[in-house]
């Protein structure tokens, strides 16, 4: 079964949009796989958005994804990942339409509510780094 991350962005929580939007997503009937709330650290938000270092906005945007708790989730069903991506709307706000969780709740500018990946490998990438598998080998060396 296919399987994509999302994380309900810090103005989502703030803005008590996390009961609203996982809704969307189980009443469409996608299943949740893993849940989490926890504070995005720098160093994963930096890693997460390497693709746009070079980008003016790249430390508002890092400042904005550790500025306060996220919802990490992920979710499975057959092409979840494309799915999703369509629940969830184009980037800028101007572009996303009525009826997508961005067209919805977004105004203009980088706190857009919602991330998603956008393909298979990144779906693999980002479910590794947010989900990290348990390492029993650590657990064991903290033992001794
Ligand atoms: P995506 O979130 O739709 O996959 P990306 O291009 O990967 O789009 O951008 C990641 C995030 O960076 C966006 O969701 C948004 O928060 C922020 N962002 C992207 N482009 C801009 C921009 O032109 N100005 C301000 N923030 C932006």
């Amino acid at each position: 079964m296919e399987r994509t991350l999302v994380i309900i962005k810090p103005d989502g929580v703030r803005r008590h949009l996390i009961g609203r939007i996982i809704q969307r997503f189980e009443e469409k009937g996608f299943a949740i796989a893993e849940m989490k709330f926890a504070t995005m650290t720098e160093k994963l938000a930096k890693e997460h958005y390497q693709h746009l270092s070079n980008r003016s906005f790249f430390d508002d945007l890092i400042d904005y994804m550790t500025s306060g708790p996220v919802v990490y989730l992920v979710l499975t069903g057959e092409d979840v990942i494309d799915l999703v991506r369509k629940m969830v709307g184009a980037t800028k706000a101007a572009d996303a339409v009525p009826g997508t969780i961005r067209g919805d709740f977004a105004l203009p500018g980088t706190e857009n509510i919602i991330h998603a990946s956008d393909s298979r490998d990144a779906a693999n990438t980002e479910i590794t780094r947010f989900f990290p598998p348990f390492d029993t080998k650590k657990v064991e060396d903290a033992k001794k």
